[in-house]
């Protein structure tokens, strides 16, 4: 068996809502305290990862974080009982309570890099978690995902761990989102480009004025060092901060990539003719030849693709060489993205198949079917190492759907997370999940 990719996609967790919590991610502004759906949200990711399975694909699920996270309402100085911490929080400080039950680990892209071991000197699978530390609700992910990560590859001999960087926007790091690795096969070397929105070392003219930029170059070029990459296969391209201000939060709203082929809108890079053609030679020196599909504004503006996701997609390679481009359903709906795909795209044949997938609820904060997963390339002795229960076959997607149906809530507004409830129905749920994922005690209440 040559190398593969696996998706690992987070689970949507029991407590999702829509809070408003991202600044600069149009979609969770614009659906903030809508009531929810937790129920659905789940049934919809799991769908996705069970299409990919039945298509052939390695499909792997990460578990949601344990919330809410009641240790840090004491730290901010909230006490009492539980609930009364709750009920003083939602009165003086809604935006801390959203955030300490906010489900966003869902968003596995941004869990964390991870470098290949064809990539790696001491050709070892590195992991960084991403710090997401411009964003209070996502900052407090690295702690569980460095813990499940640990958990779920756990040989030395074949994976290191790194800890989060340093807490500070000088080193504001997104993790895969803002990563993409080019290779002619999955288990050969490739070229990893960190697409960063912001440099504090470097002297720059371009920086977004009306949104932040989350991923810094000083980040990227850290996570570089750990991973041990060579530096003839590193490159770092600059985010347009133009787009970043139309609400392209992370570079996956604008670019995705798979093998060789980049598929980006014409907007998406700082000098992009200039940094592609650089690529295209470095790649070429890798022996990769870059096949680069750029949507042009005229036919898709930047404000259709950042409405429609058509960026946020996965393409998927089949074991005949094809791909597939999957897509979310807003993308099916936006006129100039469905003519683009139908007039140009497809008849351009890289892509050989689009499907579409709702995901609706993930969607309205943000977070399409690119955001959903984690790839992970791995060779064979790689992937016999990996914690062997988080793989979806039917029986475990039978089981997680069942699961979903017996602990989640159909609705949820702002009002229900003071509901003392809510908080026993979901450490019953995450305790539930570890002894379906045989994965111990990996939430603080277990420990
Ligand atoms: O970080 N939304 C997430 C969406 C992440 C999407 N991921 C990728 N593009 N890879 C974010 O902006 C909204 C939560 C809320 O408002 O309730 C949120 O965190």
């Amino acid at each position: 068996m040559s190398g593969f990719e696996i998706n690992f996609d987070g689970l949507v967790g029991p407590t999702h809502h829509y809070a408003g919590l991202a600044f600069g991610n149009e979609a969770s502004f614009k659906h903030r305290h809508l009531i929810s759906n937790p129920r659905l949200a789940a049934q919809q990711g799991l769908e996705k990862m069970k299409a990919l399975a039945d298509l052939g694909l390695k499909q792997a699920v990460l578990p949601p974080h344990h919330r809410p996270i009641l240790p840090e309402l004491h730290r901010l100085g909230f006490q009492g009982s539980d609930h009364h911490c709750l009920e003083q929080a939602y009165q003086d400080a809604p935006q801390i309570l959203s955030a300490l039950y906010s489900a966003s680990s869902m968003w596995t892209a941004n869990a964390a890099t991870v470098s290949p071991s064809a990539d790696t000197q001491d050709q070892k699978i590195h992991f960084t978690p991403a710090n997401l530390c411009l964003n209070y609700h996502r900052h407090l992910e690295q702690y569980s995902t460095e813990k499940i990560f640990k958990r779920i590859f756990q040989d030395e001999n074949y994976f290191v761990h790194h800890h989060a960087l340093p807490n500070v926007p000088l080193f504001g790091d997104e993790g895969a989102a803002n990563h993409l690795r080019f290779c002619q096969d999955y288990d050969q070397a490739g070229v990893e480009v960190f697409v960063y929105g912001k440099s504090f070392s470097q002297k720059q003219q371009h920086t977004p004025t009306q949104y932040p930029a989350r991923q810094s170059l000083e980040a990227s070029q850290a996570i570089a060092r750990l991973h041990g990459l060579n530096a003839k296969n590193v490159c770092f391209l600059q985010q347009n901060p133009e787009v970043i201000d139309q609400g392209v939060f992370h570079n996956d709203v604008i670019s995705v990539n798979n093998k060789n082929v980049l598929f980006t809108h014409e907007k998406a890079f700082l000098n992009q003719d200039q940094v592609l053609k650089q690529l295209t030679e470095q790649l070429q020196q890798q022996s990769i030849s870059l096949n680069i599909i750029q949507v042009p504004e005229q036919l898709v503006s930047v404000q259709d693709a950042v409405n429609s996701y058509l960026f946020n997609s996965q393409i998927i390679s089949h074991p005949n060489g094809t791909m597939t481009l999957v897509l979310p359903e807003e993308a099916r709906q936006n006129q100039a993205v469905w003519n683009y795909l139908q007039q140009h795209l497809l008849a351009e044949k890289t892509i050989d198949n689009i499907q579409f997938f709702n995901l609706r609820e993930s969607m309205q904060n943000g977070g399409g079917p690119a955001c959903l997963r984690l790839r992970v390339a791995v060779n064979a002795q790689e992937y016999a190492a990996i914690h062997p229960h988080i793989f979806l076959n039917d029986h475990l997607f039978i089981q997680l759907h069942a699961w979903i149906e017996r602990h989640y809530r159909d609705r949820l507004s702002i009002h229900d997370l003071i509901d003392p409830q809510l908080m026993s129905e979901t450490q019953t749920a995450l305790d539930e999940l570890t002894q379906i994922l045989a994965l111990g005690a990996i939430y603080s209440f277990q420990t």
